[in-house]
């Protein structure tokens, strides 16, 4: 058994409703038939499948014209709010196998309210080619896997989803890498905000390595929780077409893998969501593999030992 072993609580949240399609729903089975849990019992670490949560349509809203199928991913919030919760303080590691990305909405408010338990702030590593910044008010589509990051933040006007004064996440403890994609009104917002926005034009110019370094070294000066939140999409399609929204210009695997191997390295890493996986789109369980294989590094699979490089 690894000197890091985990206790890691695998928990499925088959939400499509979230995204404009169908499709995404199946991203938890694919996963493990992938063998994701498999591959991190390997590496040494104590694997629980929780199975896949299903909650009931939360009855007690009222639909909105702006926010899709709000009564299903409200309650797939609260019911991912509560499990993520319960995992962290239970000392293990929540990997969130989605399903769609307004499922962050719930993993990332568990782990808020973790965190301000523990007296630490949590940040947030957003890996996307969208910023995911709408509110109901400014979405140009109404779906809400477009609007995780605002909720979250408790920038955007909910409907009463989780209860008043819950725990936020700071903006500006929010690093988003990969985005490409971005509407009007959400890059006023992001700004307005002071959400941390590497694009691929900074990855481009200044390398994966830079960011990752100047952004652990963040993390680890405010003795921070990270949550990473990694949305198929921020790969590029040649590599993982099986996704609903893809962008072009992606990450490659390597710049992709290196993130998992310093994030593994940097020991700071607390909770993980695995979204956008839609495998009706996929090309043969492709996009299922690669995030297996990337997941392994997060978890310490590695090609040879070698000196960790302090950030
Ligand atoms: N920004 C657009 C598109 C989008 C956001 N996230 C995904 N697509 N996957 C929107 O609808 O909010
Ligand atoms: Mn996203
Ligand atoms: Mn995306």
């Amino acid at each position: 058994m690894a000197d890091t072993a985990k206790q890691i609580a695998l928990i499925g949240a088959p939400l499509e409703e979230g995204s404009g399609r169908r499709g995404a729903a199946m991203g938890p089975t694919a996963l493990r038939i992938a063998g994701i849990d498999t591959t991190l019992a390997e590496l040494g670490h104590g694997v629980t499948d929780e199975g896949d949560l299903r909650p009931l349509p939360a009855r007690d809203l009222a639909n909105h014209p702006r926010a899709n199928n709000l009564q299903v991913v409200a309650a797939f919030t609260r019911a991912l709010d509560a499990a993520v919760f319960d995992a962290a303080e239970a000392g293990r590691f929540p990997l969130v196998l989605g399903g769609d990305h307004a499922l962050s909405m719930g993993s990332v408010s568990g782990m808020a309210r973790h965190a301000a338990k523990a007296g630490r702030p949590l940040f947030v590593l957003w890996l996307d080619a969208h910023a995911d910044f709408n509110s109901p008010a400014t979405s140009p589509s109404g779906n809400m896997h477009g609007m995780p990051v605002a909720f979250f933040c408790g920038e955007a006007e909910f409907a009463p989803i989780l209860e008043k004064g819950r725990p936020l996440v700071d903006p500006k403890n929010v690093f988003q890498v990969g985005i490409r994609s971005v509407d009007a009104r959400e890059r006023e917002e992001i700004a307005e905000h002071g959400v941390n926005v590497y694009d691929m034009r900074a990855v481009d110019e200044t390398g994966m390595a830079h960011i990752m370094h100047e952004i652990l070294g963040r993390i680890r000066a405010e003795n921070g929780l990270l949550h990473v939140s990694f949305d198929v999409d921020f790969l590029d399609p040649d590599l993982a077409p099986g996704v609903g929204t893809t962008v072009p210009g992606g990450a490659t695997f390597r710049e992709a893998h290196l993130i998992m191997e310093m994030l593994c390295d940097s020991g700071l890493v607390s909770s993980l969501d695995l979204v956008e996986l839609n495998p009706f789109l996929d090309d043969r369980g492709k996009s299922a593999r690669i995030l297996v294989e990337l997941t392994a590094s997060l978890f310490g699979r590695r090609i040879l030992d070698r000196p960790t490089r302090s950030a």
